[in-house]
């Protein structure tokens, strides 16, 4: 059949007040870039003549300026789901001005086809080729785009030429039946392939192609940091440790990593460990630093939802796709974060918190209790079913005013039971097999900032009675601190006693 191509602003026309839209992609690889663009630029034009236009927009993960800056600024968002990391954004999230669904990556597609969402009035996906049959090369990350494309009722498909046909045979396109119908996921090893290389779209639903050219536009990383690289080697020092003692097997685990600054240069120092055998990733993301592991041999392996490189590396894998084409394999959300499959292979989950507690539970997404930062992103799929659970953040933030150990986590997203190790600058706290009073003192001794510690104590001191010794009245006593003098070192638990 014959296409309709057409501009972008041709697009957005074809989007109407109130539609719900799924996109492509999983972070900004993947993701559309230019409808949503000139999407935005009419949102503004219907708001200054006095109209109501805003849409729900569904994503596989985050996305990047082009579609949350762009849509955020413009006051677009009635509803956003599951998860985003712009600034902007946040802002409106945070004022109340969208209303954020801030939920496990793995569920969202499931979800959506269980019908709590609604329908869903346009998919938009960015491609590498489609023909007239509607099969469809997608491009570097997939996200929750199968289901969105077969409950779309019209599709919008970006073409983009930088994308280059030996994608062919890199994504792995499976989508579960419902229940009761669902059998298991038959992944068994990291690189087993179980779907098709191809997304299958009807082509009837495609009201347009956009021609496009562009590269994925990841934000570049900050070079890691000694706090990060100290970080780093000590997540590298306890899976050593792990290895050594024949606690993980000879061939290793697969592993995960979350995003940002922190998983990055952790995984540049696990690349340069000697102690650890060459590993497969089963991931949700892979970033810069897992090309280079791949060019070296030392990541044999990765099954990841999206290829989050900067434009550098994204350059370098196209130039060498013969090289990379059978080493990576990406899989929609669902299944590169299946609790099944996470459970079943025995992942190693590293992500990074903001803050945790004395008794290990973790804060992954509220600033101080209340703003939204990110969201929970895939650190919940991974966390609740990993063979080991590791969490890492710096000691301290902003310069020490903030301490990341606190008596009590002002937003629980991970729960003490199934955080199983925590890593700071300051070293490790193997949280296994220790009752609540045992892991408080492991985690201030080996985790907390020496700054922090005798506050800390003195938390644990307070005499309070119960397997797990909070004093509840005094439990926030750092972040009313924060939020009263901007220094957490000023906690005072006389003055809530
Ligand atoms: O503030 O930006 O003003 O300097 O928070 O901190 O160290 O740059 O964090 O990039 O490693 O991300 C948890 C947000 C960490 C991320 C989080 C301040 C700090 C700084 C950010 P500034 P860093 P990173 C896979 C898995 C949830 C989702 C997830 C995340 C800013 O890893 O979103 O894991 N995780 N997904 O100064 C107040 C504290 C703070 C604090 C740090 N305790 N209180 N502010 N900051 N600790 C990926 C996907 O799912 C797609």
């Amino acid at each position: 059949m014959a296409f309709n191509y057409i501009t972008a602003q041709e697009a957005a026309e074809m989007i109407n007040n109130g539609d719900t839209i799924g996109l492509s992609g999983f972070t900004a690889p993947g993701t559309p870039k230019f409808v949503t663009e000139a999407l935005a630029e009419r949102v503004v034009r219907e708001h200054e003549a006095g109209r109501p236009f805003k849409i729900n927009l569904f994503t596989g993960a985050s996305t990047s300026d082009h579609v949350d800056g762009v849509l955020s600024r413009a006051n677009a968002y009635n509803m956003r789901a599951p998860y985003q990391n712009v600034p902007d954004l946040r802002k409106r999230i945070n004022a109340h001005d969208c209303h954020y669904f801030d939920r496990h990556l793995s569920e969202m597609a499931q979800e959506m086809r269980y019908g709590t969402y609604g329908d869903i009035d346009v998919a938009i996906i960015e491609a590498a080729d489609i023909n007239d049959k509607g099969e469809v090369i997608l491009g570097c990350g997939v996200g929750n785009v199968p289901t969105y494309a077969a409950m779309a009722k019209k599709i919008i498909i970006e073409l983009n030429d930088k994308l280059p046909h030996q994608l062919l045979g890199m994504h792995d396109i499976y989508m579960p039946l419902d229940p009761p119908y669902r059998r298991e996921i038959p992944i068994f090893a990291a690189n087993d392939r179980i779907g098709s290389p191809i997304l299958k779209i009807d082509p009837a639903k495609v009201v347009g192609i956009v021609r496009t050219s562009s590269y994925d536009c990841v934000k570049p990383f900050t070079a890691p940091d000694e706090v990060s690289n100290m970080i780093g080697r000590n997540v590298v020092r306890f899976l050593v440790g792990e290895y050594k003692a024949g606690r993980l097997p000879k061939e290793f685990l697969p592993l995960q990593s979350g995003v940002g600054n922190v998983a990055n240069a952790v995984l540049y120092d696990l690349g340069e460990s000697k102690e650890l055998p060459p590993f497969m990733m089963y991931t949700e993301v892979i970033q810069d630093a897992v090309l280079e592991l791949i060019q070296k041999g030392k990541c044999t392996f990765a099954s990841t939802c999206s290829m989050t490189f900067t434009d550098d590396t994204e350059k370098k894998l196209f130039a060498d796709m013969n090289f990379f084409h059978d080493k990576i394999l990406m899989r929609p959300a669902e299944i590169s974060n299946n609790p099944e499959v996470i459970r079943r292979l025995g992942v190693i989950a590293m992500n990074t918190a903001l803050e945790a507690d004395l008794f290990g539970s973790v804060n992954s997404t509220h600033v101080l209790g209340t703003k939204m930062m990110n969201g929970i992103g895939g650190s919940g799929d991974f966390t609740r079913n990993a063979y080991l659970s590791i969490f890492s953040c710096p000691s301290v933030s902003k310069g020490g005013l903030i301490s990341n150990i606190v008596p009590m986590v002002a937003h629980p997203d991970h729960s003490e039971h199934s955080v199983d190790i925590l890593v700071t600058d300051q070293g490790i706290a193997d949280l296994r097999h220790k009752d609540p009073v045992e892991r408080a003192h492991a985690i201030i001794d080996n985790c907390a900032h020496p700054m922090y510690r005798p506050l800390l104590k003195e938390y644990l001191n307070l005499g309070t009675q119960g397997q797990t010794p909070h004093t509840l009245r005094a439990a926030f006593a750092f972040h009313n601190a924060f939020s009263e003098t901007g220094d957490m070192r000023n906690a005072d638990y006389g003055k809530y006693l």
